[in-house]
């Protein structure tokens, strides 16, 4: 069975003001609707998607330069994805891995056992989302070591859910009137090259010295870090930070564990963010790319750690679902085939070239960084560090008018990060990069 290809021209194409009057109508039945909690981001209601083109209900073509948020890695509706989600579906699409196993569970947990940084011996453990995993990592990692304390830096982001909440650095909207939050978790300073100016070590040293000094290492079971800060504001950590605590809490006896629900799956230019400097972390949370838009993710440990959980200890029931899991497959293989994990290093070498041309000219923007596909320009008040989510947000506006989707992230909102799909046309990211430098050139008129 093959899923006629939707044949969308990879193209940017606007028929109506965006949003279009069919956006504004469900809109207006959205709000009556549905809970006013939730981030209106763009307002614009999406029919179907092919490769990194949305088309809306008005029949306009955006350039999705977001990817929701780091998860369509291979692209939107690629056959070999839909094909084996179609196969799965109408094999069976439940039947709870606890109560009667298959082997898609199996043969994922196989991948993640192979792909993720360490070439020692691993198990896995399937979930459904980024926040789910966070939180049974950190289970196991306190089961397994006997401690409690779980240590996680500024500008985090774990996810929503109560234990997560407490994990996440920022307040609003995230925690806001929320707790009482889960106790056992310290946060310490991270490594933010642009505004602290210390190198990796002097940052590691600082963060060490608070663990020490406020936690005390024989009561850490765990540091949890994205090694990439990807809701915090895409902060890429100065050269050896990472190495360092990791280093630390191997000497401890507590779990490194990386956060790559973000950064994995080659978004950055290699399978795992980690890889990047060798990083061999204890254990590795997966979710996002992992399924090209299922929800599936995955914690993934030494097999002593892992296997230290009674059994019925973890579990859920969907995590690791038949869909989703082959869906997954499906898309490690087009990532493998493909070696997106270098189309993202390509990716981030052309926007780059002409982002950091952009910001010698302009004054707002403060810095341009990230790894492979996943980039990030800081916003600034000209000739300072401030914060200036009003760019952010003008660029955005004037982007999306122009259909094109970039989203923003950052603890003050100041960072616009660019995670487009790793297979993403040529064409459409020059395009898309084009509307970008318009919108930062247009910033001295509208501020
Ligand atoms: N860890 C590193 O990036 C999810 C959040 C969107 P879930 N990031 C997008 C929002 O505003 O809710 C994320 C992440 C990292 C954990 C998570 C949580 O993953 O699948 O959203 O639970």
């Amino acid at each position: 069975m093959t899923m006629a290809p939707a044949g969308i021209e990879q193209r940017r194409k606007l028929t109506t003001e965006i949003p279009g009057p069919r956006s504004k109508e469900l809109h207006d039945r959205r709000i009556h609707a549905v809970s006013a909690g939730l981030t209106v981001g763009l307002p614009v209601y999406i029919d179907r998607a092919e490769g990194a083109i949305l088309v809306d209900v008005d029949g306009n073509q955006l350039i999705d330069l977001g990817a929701g948020i780091a998860v369509t890695s291979v692209g939107h509706a690629v056959p070999e994805v839909t094909d084996a989600i179609a196969r799965q579906a109408a094999r069976f699409t439940h039947t709870c891995f606890m109560v009667t196993p298959y082997e898609g569970y199996v043969e994922v947990c196989e991948a993640l056992n192979r792909l993720t940084p360490g070439d020692h011996d691993k198990r896995s453990a399937l979930f459904n989302s980024g926040a789910e995993a966070v939180e049974n990592a950190v289970k196991i990692a306190r089961l397994a070591t006997g401690r409690q304390a779980i240590v996680v830096v500024d500008h985090a982001y774990h996810g929503r859910t109560n234990l997560t909440m407490a994990l996440t650095a920022k307040n609003m909207p995230y925690k806001d009137r929320f707790g009482p939050f889960a106790p056992e978790v310290y946060r310490v300073a991270t490594s933010y090259p642009f505004h602290d100016e210390l190198s990796g070590a002097e940052a590691a040293r600082r963060a060490i010295a608070e663990i020490e000094t406020s936690v005390g290492a024989h009561n850490v079971a765990a540091v949890l870090i994205e090694p990439i800060q990807g809701e915090g504001g895409f902060i890429v950590p100065a050269k050896g930070f990472l190495p360092a605590l990791s280093a630390w809490c191997t000497a401890s006896g507590a779990q490194f564990i990386a956060d790559e629900i973000q950064t994995g799956f080659c978004r950055t230019g290699a399978w795992f963010a980690c890889d990047d400097e060798g990083v061999v972390p204890d254990m590795v949370t997966t979710a996002k790319g992992i399924a090209a838009g299922m929800p599936l993710a995955g914690v993934t440990g030494r097999t002593e750690v892992m296997n230290a959980v009674h059994e019925g200890g973890l579990g859920g029931t969907y995590g690791g679902n038949p869909v989703a899991a082959a869906a997954a497959l499906a898309a490690i293989e087009v990532m493998r085939r493909d070696d997106l994990a270098a189309r993202a290093s390509w990716i981030g070498t052309v926007a780059r070239r002409r982002l950091d041309a952009l910001a010698v000219e302009s004054p707002f923007i403060g810095e341009v960084r990230g790894r492979g596909a996943m980039i990030a320009v800081e916003f600034v008040e000209p000739g300072t560090k401030a914060p200036n989510a009003a760019a952010v947000k003008a660029v955005i506006a004037a982007c999306a008018a122009e259909g094109v989707v970039v989203i923003s992230c950052g603890t003050l909102g100041n960072v616009v990060r660019l995670l487009p799909n790793l297979a993403i046309a040529e064409t459409l990211l020059d395009d898309g990069l084009a509307v970008i430098e318009s919108a930062v050139r247009a910033l001295d008129q509208t501020l």
